[in-house]
């Protein structure tokens, strides 16, 4: 028996981009460990990826190509051969684009981050056809957008020097369930003495190990960020020095914040004045005394109409107390941009025919735009959609919609999976890809600053091919013959960090590739001394460019569109705020169907608490009904003071085809859009809750 060990990298929209160990035993994956060596993973997976090869190896593997029998959303496929798979794609395609390609439209997000298998052969694809481009910001553009308008990039704190902070503000995360190996550094500070405090509206396994637990209403960031500045200007727990130097509208940040005292605050939070001004003043002396102070800010409060402003206002806070003057201060939302992807490369936008240009359609309102005839406006009518890394079905907002535009009958679409997911029972065609453990791909990070690399491990199963060979060989059949479409996943590879940026001089795939990783070059503290990447350079509390966009360039508070407070009328008939964040065991709607990880998770649940479970004759255990305008799902109450009144908790993504009614929570989110980014939601919604009859 022969056995190796084969170096990869975790695939998944997690920031931890884990370096795996694989172990193969005579060309099958027996064992998927973490890198012991590798800085941040430290030898420790999670749960979900630890079971990989239950993933890779489970008896429903798409292995062949297959085409719809039934009607759409049934589920019926038949078996075909890659050739009449791929012939007829093109001659469907064909025969579109030649009116007009952007009546086709790719919708893909990360069930990869893999640069190749995400960002390379399938954008080039799509710039040669002239399709049209998805907006994609279904997960974090409103952070980005205000985190990039305050700070100038998405840099931040580097994870590796988490362990040194003396309070650390976990911010809307929930890192044990999704971001692992920071929370084992953050675990290190708390030994080495540093105070924890969880600000979240739901007591999430996170929130429970911290010191101090803030739960304020979803949506109220924005205004409890203000608070802070309000007391840390009122008591003058400034640096003054740092703010002279690498700030800019300190005076008119001022102005603002002084209309925010605590009680304003606390009223918009629904919390304690003592929460606001506690908070504050830890924040503020932690730093006067020269002791790094950190904040990880997340996901949880981007996913409301104010969540762009809400990162913003958060992001302006290390700036006021000097907090970037150490390594293991400031604050960290996302590290993507600190590696120079070469994407010209990768994607070559200079592929797109000349001379135009073609429309964005945003992945966040697919469910509308599916459903839109052809207008001036709009463009032509969605007629083929190409579904890769993605199951919109089951996570794009307001799935009812979602489904009514895929089964749409002159819709043509296509959809390159592992499994039969929500979305590929809408598929015409059905085609098998490779897992990670099958293919070669080349990674960045969002939660820390190495380049990895994945070898294959074992051969594709069945028929399962790459995502970069599949639109290869659609290309070909298009008669694409640009040489870069026969480029290999190697040379590709080779081309995706560029060596003439001085973070990533020593790149070279070769060697990364038997090393595994390399740490981009960095300096320890990205902003002690200023040289923020924002058009001033300096960290910007008052943006021109937002004022130029239209937007209040100042940190602001923007309230919810669902709330008790901002939408009472709405509120009498759903009078409960809803949130659905993710499950420990799943990611995304990846891992519902392995049985294991799904058995740890039960079936779909409603945390509620006891005083709104009371009120509504719901006990422990009850089925109830979840609804509002927009739609209704089931799940399973679990009383609980983990959700505070007036809140329940849909941990989340389940699969539509293993719920008892076949939904799932994007049945009542909705399509709005946040205040910058364009993106989705998920967590301003108000719902009602009734017992099911049994
Ligand atoms: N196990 C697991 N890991 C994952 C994922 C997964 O599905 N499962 N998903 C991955 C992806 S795609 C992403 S984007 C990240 C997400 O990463 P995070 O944003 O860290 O997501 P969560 O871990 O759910 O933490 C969000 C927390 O925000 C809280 N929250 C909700 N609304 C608000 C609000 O208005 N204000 C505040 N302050 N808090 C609020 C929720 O209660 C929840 O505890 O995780 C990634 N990692
Ligand atoms: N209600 C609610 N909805 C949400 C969220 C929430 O918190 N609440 N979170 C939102 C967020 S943050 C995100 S990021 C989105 C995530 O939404 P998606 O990006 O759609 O993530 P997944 O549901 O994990 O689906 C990824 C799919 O890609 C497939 N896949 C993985 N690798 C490959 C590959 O190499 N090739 C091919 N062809 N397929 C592959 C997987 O099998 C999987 O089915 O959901 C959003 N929806
Ligand atoms: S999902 Fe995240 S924590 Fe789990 S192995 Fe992958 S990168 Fe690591
Ligand atoms: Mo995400």
């Amino acid at each position: 028996m022969t056995s190796t060990i084969v170096r990869a990298v975790c695939p998944h929209d997690c920031p931890d981009t884990c370096a795996l160990h694989v172990t193969v035993k005579d060309g099958i994956a027996a064992d998927v460990k973490g890198d012991p060596e590798h800085p941040t993973t430290a030898g420790v997976l999670c749960t979900k990826v630890s079971r990989y090869t239950e993933r890779t190896y489970h008896k429903d593997r798409l292995l062949f190509p297959q085409k719809r029998v039934g009607k759409k959303g049934e589920g019926k496929f038949e078996r075909i051969s890659w050739d009449e798979a791929l012939d007829t794609i093109a001659s469907r395609l064909k025969t579109i684009a030649a009116k007009d390609p952007e009546a086709i439209l790719p919708y893909s997000y990360a069930g990869t981050m893999g640069l190749l298998q995400s960002d390379s052969m399938p954008h080039r694809f799509f710039n040669k056809l002239g399709a049209s481009f998805l907006d994609r910001t279904i997960c974090a553009s409103a952070g980005g957008a205000g985190y990039k308008y305050t700070i100038g990039a998405k840099v931040g704190t580097d994870t590796e020097h988490a362990q040194d902070a003396k309070l650390i503000l976990i911010w809307g995360g929930n890192p044990i369930a999704s971001n692992l190996h920071l929370w084992m550094r953050v675990q290190e500070a708390k030994r080495k003495g540093a105070r924890l405090i969880a600000i979240d509206p739901y007591r999430s396994l996170t929130a429970e190990k911290c010191h101090q637990h803030i739960a304020l209403l979803p949506g109220t960031d924005g205004a409890l960020a203000l608070g802070i500045m309000h007391v840390l200007i009122a008591e003058d727990l400034l640096d003054h020095d740092y703010i002279a130097q690498y700030t800019l509208g300190f005076e008119q940040l001022k102005q603002r914040a002084l209309e925010w005292p605590p009680e304003r605050v606390a009223e918009t939070c629904g919390i304690t004045v003592a929460e606001v001004t506690g908070l504050a003043r830890e924040y503020g002396a932690t730093a006067k005394r020269g002791e790094p102070v950190m904040i990880r800010t997340n996901y949880g409060l981007q996913r409301v109409r104010g969540g762009g402003m809400a990162v913003r206002n958060i992001a302006c806070l290390p700036a006021l107390v000097g907090a970037w003057r150490h390594a293991a201060g400031g604050v960290q939302l996302s590290v993507s941009e600190s590696f120079p992807k070469n994407l010209q490369a990768l994607q070559r936008p200079d592929l797109l025919p000349a001379g135009k240009y073609p429309r964005t359609i945003n992945m966040s309102t697919i469910g509308n735009d599916l459903l839109r005839e052809s207008s001036p406006e709009f463009g032509p009518q969605i007629q083929a959609l190409i579904v890769y890394n993605s199951n919109p079905v089951a996570v794009a907002p307001e799935s009812g919609v979602v489904a009514q535009g895929f089964a749409r009958e002159d819709l043509f679409t296509v959809v390159l999976e592992h499994f039969q997911t929500d979305t590929a029972d809408y598929a015409d065609i059905l085609l098998p890809a490779t897992t990670q453990l099958e293919h070669t791909d080349i990674h960045g990070a969002y939660g820390h600053l190495y380049m990895m690399a994945n070898n294959p491990a074992i051969a594709p199963l069945g028929e399962s091919k790459p995502n970069t060979e599949i639109f290869r060989l659609i290309a070909q059949r298009m008669g694409f013959t640009d040489p870069c479409f026969f480029e290999t996943d190697d040379e590709i590879a080779a081309q995706a960090f560029k060596t003439s940026d001085e973070r990533a001089v020593h790149f070279d795939w070769s060697s990364l590739k038997k090393t595994g990783w390399a740490k981009l070059k960095l300096p320890d503290a990205p902003f002690a001394h200023g040289n923020f990447p924002t058009p001033s350079g300096k960290c910007e509390f008052y943006s021109a460019r937002m004022q130029q966009d239209g937007l209040d360039p100042l940190p602001a508070y923007i309230p919810p569109y669902e709330s008790v407070a901002s939408n009472p009328s709405l509120a009498q008939r759903y009078p409960l705020a809803m949130i659905s964040p993710p499950a420990r065991n799943f990611l995304n709607t990846s891992f519902v169907n392995v049985q294991s990880l799904r058995d740890t998770e039960g079936e779909p649940h409603l945390d509620m608490h006891p005083v709104d479970a009371a009120a509504r004759g719901i006990a422990q255990g009850d089925q109830v009904r979840i609804f509002n305008d927009r739609g209704s799902f089931v799940a399973v109450v679990r009383v609980t003071e983990k959700a505070r009144a007036g809140l329940v908790v849909g941990l989340s993504i389940w699969w539509k085809k293993f719920a008892s009614d076949f939904k799932n929570v994007n049945e009542v989110t909705s399509q709005q859009l946040t205040d910058m980014g364009r993106a989705p939601t998920f967590y301003d919604v108000l719902v009602q809750v009734e017992k099911q009859a049994q």
